[in-house]
């Protein structure tokens, strides 16, 4: 039999505090890793891991980032990972060894509110006055001493952002960790809350029913029964799991506190908050406060219920065109690039059917979506702005309004906006959304929100069939087109989201709190970090996938073969040349390849694929050559443009050099009618079709995921691809009756 090592278990630490203090900076500088951060509350969203070495014994530890919290009462799926986590809740895992709360120094008291609580539930701490930089701007003298003695715990200053103050923080983990339990908090007394006796003895009821729930924490019971106190919408996990009885002793003890005239639901928050100033007043003794002001002057423009607004559709406009016009020159360098390699390969390689793979299928598929590396790399450029200046919180206040409306809440806007980037995100970032059917809505209405997958689409299809007129003389009409695609997505997820509320998810609203963080100048580091990871991400993508398919694309493309086409087009070439001769001789030949191309595209098992699905899509204007991109699409959008491009190789007999893109697109003539395949007005409805249609299996993973179960990914696929069919037709044929074509 085998020996059964036990594993030794790394002591572990957890990073807590309330959102947008600095958990996940001061996370990367301890483990060296480069989770995501960004400047407004709600960014992480889920448990990560990391190692931290410590800096004397070298032995290695296991450090948690957490969401970020306002309190231990959960009140969203992100709160309720850090609450399982800090009460040692979660199955097979006990409880931190030891917890840092990290503080926004430069809001001190609000940040006291979640440490007090944290502090009494664990038996080690350290508190860490994150932002300490902007604590000294704002005028704020903290006697760290004092601070510490209060909560008998170590206080350490940081700033995380450039990693300041992190070996102090790394040797007092390595103290902390080194003491007893007992001995880790210095004087444990000092930290608790002076509460009537009333209430101590109805939290001693409590805290006596609850106990055997905190097998691993003890310590955590107490707390937890206070808090159950004031817990109005039984929102604690504890109540779903111990059911009525819980409830029960709950209401008789609330019943016992109304009788002696004590307001049950504030009794915590109360006695919290006088202690806390007791407490500041002490250790923040004679600072005036100097309010940065900045801040509160641009707010008042850019939170201002209307020129807020204008100013926001502005900025996104001016976005589109950047994403427009700055992009081309790099996208041209890299289309020469590509060109270049492609006629490279036509050099080295023997002629046959492995040069046709590798320049037709390859080449074309992939490097005809690598193009479009410099578009997405804008786009993501100007979020990451949005999100570490401070903006983005404000967007959300802003538009919370609107989205009311709708029956959402301002908090739904960061995961909408989130998923201009990419849904999966913004599907995540749902979990910031309180109210269950809220958020459901929420993920319902996300993968409408145009993301930077369908791009390449857009793009193409604009610089192909949008002529470049200017609007007002100065934007161009095709970065105004690509902004209205994007608006179009939000005005539809709006009425959808309208929609769900008023039918499959009817439910009241929760009010909208949303902390506004300072405005900071981005850094550099944050948004180039993100630029580099959507590269990766992209790039990968292009050479798996993409890459992939468009090798089996060029074989369903390429294959069967039939000799009797060949033997066809070869006796009408004879015949050609027995009659005409010069140019005319020429130009019928040309003709006469362009044809053959076609038809062998026409009975290959593509063209069969794309001709099956005709009847269903000749509505929205589209033929079956575009009927195998729209299949191919399904798999991943991009491959789209890759079909495209391999369609447009195969088809163009000299092999190496093949027209652009753009141009062959503007001249592809189906050979089943003569006509042209896309006319602008194809090409609207066919970018109408990509906005609305669900082609992402991403998204739906992971709405599985966050939904438990398969009933609304499918519900997600039926209304989406409803939608996308309704919406191109209505352009189609509205269009054709308008004149159109
Ligand atoms: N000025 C200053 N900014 C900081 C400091 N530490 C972090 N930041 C910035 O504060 C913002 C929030 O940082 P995050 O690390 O994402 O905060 P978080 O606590 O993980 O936030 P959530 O995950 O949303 O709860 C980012 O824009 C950081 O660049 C600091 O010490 N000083
Ligand atoms: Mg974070």
């Amino acid at each position: 039999m085998m020996n059964k090592q036990p594993k030794i278990k790394r002591k572990e630490i957890a990073l807590v505090g309330n959102p947008n203090s600095g958990k996940t900076t001061i996370f990367n500088a301890l483990t060296g890793l480069r989770h995501k951060t960004a400047n407004y509350p709600g960014v992480t969203v889920e448990k990560k891991e990391g190692i931290l070495a410590l800096p004397l014994s070298r032995e290695q530890v296991t450090v948690i980032d957490l969401p970020g919290a306002y309190s231990l009462t959960p009140t969203s799926t992100d709160e309720e990972i850090v609450h399982e986590v800090l009460l040692g809740r979660v199955v097979g895992t006990p409880p931190p060894d030891l917890v840092v709360i990290i503080v926004d120094a430069s809001n001190l008291e609000r940040n006291l509110f979640f440490a007090g609580q944290v502090i009494e539930t664990s038996t080690r701490a350290i508190m860490v006055l994150n932002m300490w930089d902007l604590a000294l701007k704002n005028g704020l003298d903290i006697d760290l001493q004092q601070l510490s003695r209060r909560y008998g715990i170590p206080v350490v200053p940081a700033i995380g952002g450039q990693k300041g103050g992190m070996e102090r923080l790394k040797v007092a983990i390595e103290k902390q960790l080194s003491l007893e339990p007992a001995k880790a908090k210095v004087s444990p007394e000092n930290c608790h809350l002076p509460l009537p006796l009333e209430v101590k003895d109805m939290r001693g009821r409590i805290e006596r029913f609850i106990k055997f729930m905190f097998k691993h924490n003890p310590h955590a019971a107490q707390g937890e029964a206070l808090r159950l106190i004031g817990d109005s919408y039984f929102r604690s996990p504890l109540f779903r799991e111990m059911g009525e009885q819980l409830k029960q002793v709950v209401i008789a003890v609330r019943k016992r506190l109304e009788h002696v005239r004590i307001d049950w639901s504030s009794v915590e928050a109360e006695n919290r908050y006088e202690f806390i100033k007791a407490i500041y007043d002490q250790a923040v003794p004679t600072s005036e406060v100097k309010r940065v002001k900045t801040s509160d002057r641009i707010d008042r423009i850019l939170t201002h219920p209307f020129w807020g607004l204008i100013f926001f559709g502005l900025m996104m406009a001016a976005i589109f065109q950047a994403i427009f016009s700055w992009a081309n020159y790099p996208m041209e360098m890299i289309s020469t690039c590509i060109t270049k390699m492609s006629e490279w390969f036509g050099q080295i390689l023997p002629d046959g059917q492995l040069k046709s793979l590798a320049i037709d299928g390859i080449m074309a598929g992939v490097g005809g979506i690598v193009i479009f590396l410099p578009q997405i790399l804008f786009l993501f450029f100007f979020i990451a702005l949005f999100e570490d200046s401070g903006y983005m919180a404000r967007a959300a206040f802003l538009l919370d309004r609107i989205m009311r409306s709708v029956g959402l809440s301002g908090k739904s806007f960061i995961p909408l906006l989130s998923s201009f980037a990419c849904a999966v995100p913004g599907i995540m970032a749902t979990r910031t959304v309180e109210d269950k059917n809220d958020r459901l809505a929420t993920i319902l209405v996300v993968p409408l929100m145009s993301c930077s997958a369908r791009l390449p689409v857009y793009t193409l299809m604009i610089a192909a069939f949008i002529p470049p007129a200017k609007i007002l003389g100065i934007f161009d009409l095709k970065g105004v087109t690509l902004f209205s695609l994007y608006v179009l997505s939000v005005v539809a997820g709006l009425i959808a989201a309208w929609i769900f509320r008023k039918t499959i998810l009817r439910k009241s609203l929760t009010p909208f709190i949303l902390e506004l963080p300072p405005y900071r100048i981005p850094q550099w580091r944050t948004v180039l970090h993100l630029m580099w990871d959507r590269a990766k991400v992209f790039l990968s993508r292009a050479g798996t996938i993409i890459f992939a398919f468009s090798i089996i694309l060029w074989f369903l493309i390429s294959y069967p073969r039939n000799p009797a086409v060949e033997q066809r087009f070869d006796s009408a070439r004879v015949a050609a040349s027995q009659t005409l001769q010069g140019d005319e001789l020429a130009h019928r030949l040309s003709y006469i390849d362009a044809e053959q191309k076609g038809e062998e595209i026409r009975i290959s098992f593509a063209g069969w694929i794309g001709r099956s699905i005709e009847p269903v899509i000749k509505p929205l204007g589209f033929t079956w050559e575009i009927g195998i991109g729209l299949v191919a699409s399904f798999v991943a959008r991009e491959l789209m443009v890759s079909t495209l491009a391999i369609l447009n190789h195969v088809e163009d007999k000299s092999g190496g050099e093949s027209r652009e893109l753009v141009q062959a697109l503007q001249e592809q003539v189906s050979i089943s009618s003569g006509k042209r395949v896309y006319t602008p007005l194809v090409a609207v409805s066919l970018m109408v079709f990509f906005l609305f249609a669900c082609q992402c299996i991403s998204t739906l993973a992971i709405v599985k995921r966050e939904t438990n179960g398969w009933r609304w990914p499918l519900f997600m696929v039926a209304y989406m691809t409803t939608l996308a069919w309704v919406a191109s037709f209505l352009v189609y044929q509205g269009g054709k009756i308008l004149g159109f074509e």
